[in-house]
């Protein structure tokens, strides 16, 4: 048996918590049991009741208000040390989700993404749920849709992914959040950038004829043939895909809890357990 979860990490404001507690009302409307934690400590509001909350083990407040001289931190350095507190009390951790088998917890992670793209606390953390807590994890790394609207903007998104891809090495869903918040035009354009494949081969000419018609900018122009090989590995390879999120739609949340769900196989092992009820303890 298996436990699942989600691991929902991406840069400050991108919409995690948001994301969380839409997905915590979806599930309630579907009659599906899933269970929140909130691993920011330095969250001050989230509309979403927690099952775990990191700030009763430690809290950016705690950390920033220490008399202790060897403690004094800026908000940045004060959230680096309150994860790596975490990764030393995993005990902690352990003992607050409980053991049961097969049930699904969403992790509603900082939003600094060096802890993702070069730190190891993230790494640590999922390979202890991995090899010690027996979860299948699924990295849900949301972007702002706004972040991604132009091609210098996407190669950036698409390199700040596959960095924490290759960081964490675990199923990873790339979504773009807010999307209701773009008009019709940058829907659009939007939709060139989401088949991966043809994106990237559509962004390798775009990018060559700008540079032709003088159109690109300074470090684009300087930058050629760095920015055409990147571009070359995220198309040779297919790293990188983005999948929408668009509160206004009706289904679109749901749609995209299917696809994580298929990343790790969650639900799988229930069919086969309804498929055969009579081998049950046969
Ligand atoms: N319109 C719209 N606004 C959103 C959506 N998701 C998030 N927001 C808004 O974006 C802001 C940031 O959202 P959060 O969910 O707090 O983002 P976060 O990634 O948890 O932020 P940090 O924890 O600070 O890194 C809030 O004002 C949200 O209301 C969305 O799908 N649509
Ligand atoms: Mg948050």
């Amino acid at each position: 048996m298996s436990r699942y979860c989600q691991v929902v990490i991406g840069p400050a404001g991108s919409g995690k918590s948001t994301y969380c507690s839409n997905l915590m009302r979806h599930c309630e409307d579907i009659s599906r049991r899933i269970n929140m934690a909130n691993l920011d400590p330095a969250a001050e509001y989230f509309d979403y009741t927690p099952d775990v909350d990191v700030r009763e083990l430690i809290s950016l407040e705690d950390v920033l208000d220490d008399e202790d001289e060897s403690v004094k931190f800026g908000p940045n350095g004060g959230l680096v040390f309150c994860m790596e507190f975490l990764i030393e009390n995993l005990d902690w951790l352990e003992s607050q989700l409980g053991e049961d088998d097969d049930d699904y917890w969403v992790f509603d992670c900082p939003g600094q993404i060096e802890l993702y793209t070069h730190l190891d606390v993230m790494k640590t953390f999922v390979d202890h749920l991995q090899n010690q807590l027996n979860f299948r994890c699924c990295a849900v790394c949301l972007f702002d849709v706004q972040c991604i609207t132009d091609n210098a903007k996407f190669i950036g998104g698409s390199m700040a992914s596959l960095s924490a891809m290759a960081k964490l090495e675990v199923p990873f869903v790339n979504v773009l959040s807010k999307v209701d918040l773009i008009d019709d035009d940058q829907k659009e354009k939007l939709s060139n950038y989401l088949d991966v494949m043809e994106s990237h081969q559509d962004l390798v000419q775009e990018l060559s004829s700008e540079h032709k018609s003088g159109g690109a900018n300074v470090f684009m122009k300087k930058h050629e043939k760095l920015t055409t090989a990147l571009v070359g590995l995220l198309d040779n390879y297919g790293l990188v895909g983005f999948h929408t999120l668009d509160m206004s739609q009706e289904g679109s949340i749901g749609e995209l809890l299917v696809l994580i769900d298929s990343q790790i196989q969650y639900g799988e092992d229930l069919d086969v357990k309804d498929s055969f009820p009579d081998d049950e303890g046969g």
